[in-house]
């Protein structure tokens, strides 16, 4: 029997802006997303978050939907601009209910709120008049956030996640501009990077001086796929593992050991900021926890120069930095997403973090996949997804038997929502949404999820 620790955690996981909606209500401001999502061209057909999933208005039935699922905890994210209109200074009282209804609502069903402080909407007044990332007073605007946060809602908040993804942040939204702000370089990203992570340490010390009597631990959570090497030799080997480096260790070796992986040193030079001897002491031990978001894995070759088709999106960074080439197994199943279904990466990975960081605790705060869903006589048959979850659940019990801290899993996504760039027909959800009428439809995998909590189990 595949049984998983008693304490283990089950949750779900979404964010603001792919699902609240009321983009411009309840004394919003606007964000980069707002903006970016605006301009022709940058999203699939167009599509915003103006309406999402309507969370804002239907978070009770959501939260209805939740419970009837079973999972014990939901993390979502708190927009900035909810709660500071323009980033910095005055309070929105009514962002600030609106959240505070919503945790009080999740307490009431017996489900523990995660709450992630930024997941990408940052305040377009900070994008416009600070640079946004690339501002150097951002990680202090941030922290003054952060703390109204801890303020306010902390009394019932017990688990934290300072920042979803930075890699996402630098390298789709300042090097491949695919994402919010959109911009194009092969230096910003290091930089944008680099001010993220002192964010993220100041929130943690805010945190930790400030609010230490609330009781709760608060992380960061990272997003990284398995790179496995190519061929047995000893340089696709070392390939496989600068990527690794290049892709999460790039932020969480300044966390867990104080400054950047030695490998990202010596390839860019100045391009890669440093910290002072003061700074790298305020990062280092600035998590409680390991969060990792896992979707993918690809083959790492060493690149020997010959000129070929680089593979961009989700490539794991800049490549030329990194002299990797990064290819696929025919043989694999992908997702609507172009990513390869790879059960025994995720257990890899695992490992990996285990043995680099000492066996921290780890929680997956997102797995899932996409998929083209079909409403057939008003029920989704998603049995890919059911099989993708059975796949990588079974991986990460395998983890746990060897030894890995895990413990918990949140699945990507509670319902389906706006997936970013891609628009709304990229479906992560477990709950199907008809994005006219914004009905709910628990999906075939939604019930079996309802069966793994109630098991301990993903043996059916
Ligand atoms: C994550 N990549 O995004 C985000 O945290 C979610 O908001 C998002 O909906 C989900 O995963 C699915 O995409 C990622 O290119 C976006 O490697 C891009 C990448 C990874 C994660």
């Amino acid at each position: 029997m595949k049984k998983f620790p008693v304490d283990f955690i089950w949750g779900t996981a979404t964010s603001s802006y792919q699902i609240e909606g009321a983009a411009y209500e309840g004394g919003k401001g606007p964000s980069i997303w707002d903006a970016f999502s605006g301009i022709p061209g940058k999203t699939h057909n167009g599509e915003t978050g103006e309406i999402a999933c309507d969370h804002y208005n239907k978070f009770k039935e959501d939260i209805q939907l939740m419970k009837n699922m079973g999972v014990k905890a939901y993390r979502f994210s708190i927009a900035w601009t909810r709660i500071m209109p323009t980033g910095k200074g005055n309070i929105n009282e009514e962002g600030i209910q609106f959240y505070s209804d919503l945790i009080d609502a999740l307490l009431e069903a017996d489900i523990t709120p995660w709450v992630t402080l930024y997941h990408w909407d940052l305040p377009l007044a900070l994008q416009l008049e600070e640079d946004g990332w690339l501002g150097s007073k951002i990680p202090d605007y941030f922290a003054a956030y952060v703390d109204v946060c801890f303020e306010r809602f902390g009394d019932r908040v017990k688990n934290w996640i300072t920042l979803n993804e930075p890699w996402v942040v630098a390298i789709l939204g300042y090097g491949q501009g695919v994402f919010a702000p959109g911009r194009i370089s092969t230096s910003e990203p290091y930089e944008a990077a680099h001010q993220l992570l002192l964010a993220h340490s100041k929130a943690v010390h805010v945190y930790r001086d400030k609010y230490a009597h609330q009781n709760g631990q608060i992380g960061i959570t990272n997003n990284c796929d398995w790179r496995e090497p190519l061929t047995d030799s000893d340089l696709d080997k070392e390939a496989a593992e600068r990527a690794l480096e290049f892709f999460l260790a790039w932020f969480t070796d300044p966390v867990y050991l104080g400054d950047y992986p030695q490998v990202m040193k010596d390839r860019l030079g100045d391009r890669l900021p440093t910290f002072s001897e003061e700074e790298k002491k305020l990062i280092k031990g600035t998590s409680d926890f390991f969060g990792l978001n896992h979707y993918t894995t690809m083959y790492a070759a060493h690149d020997d120069g010959t000129e070929k088709e680089r593979c961009v999106y989700g490539n794991g960074g800049i490549s030329e930095d990194q002299d990797v080439d990064l290819s696929l197994d025919p043989n694999w199943n992908l997702t609507l997403m172009k990513w390869a279904v790879v059960p025994w990466g995720c257990k890899k990975l695992l490992e990996w973090i285990s043995k680099r960081y000492d066996s921290p605790k780890i929680y997956i705060t997102e797995n899932g996949c996409a998929y083209t869903d079909k409403l057939v006589d008003g029920e989704v048959d998603d049995q890919y997804r059911l099989d993708f979850y059975k796949g990588y659940l079974e991986a990460c019990n395998e983890a746990i038997e060897n030894g890995v801290n895990l413990k918990g899993y949140f699945a990507w996504s509670f319902m389906d929502n706006f997936e970013w760039a891609s628009g709304y027909d990229k479906r992560f959800g477990l709950h199907y949404v008809d994005f006219k009428t914004l009905k709910r439809i628990p999906k075939k995998s939604a019930y079996w999820f309802r069966k793994v909590t109630a098991n301990n189990s993903v043996d059916f």
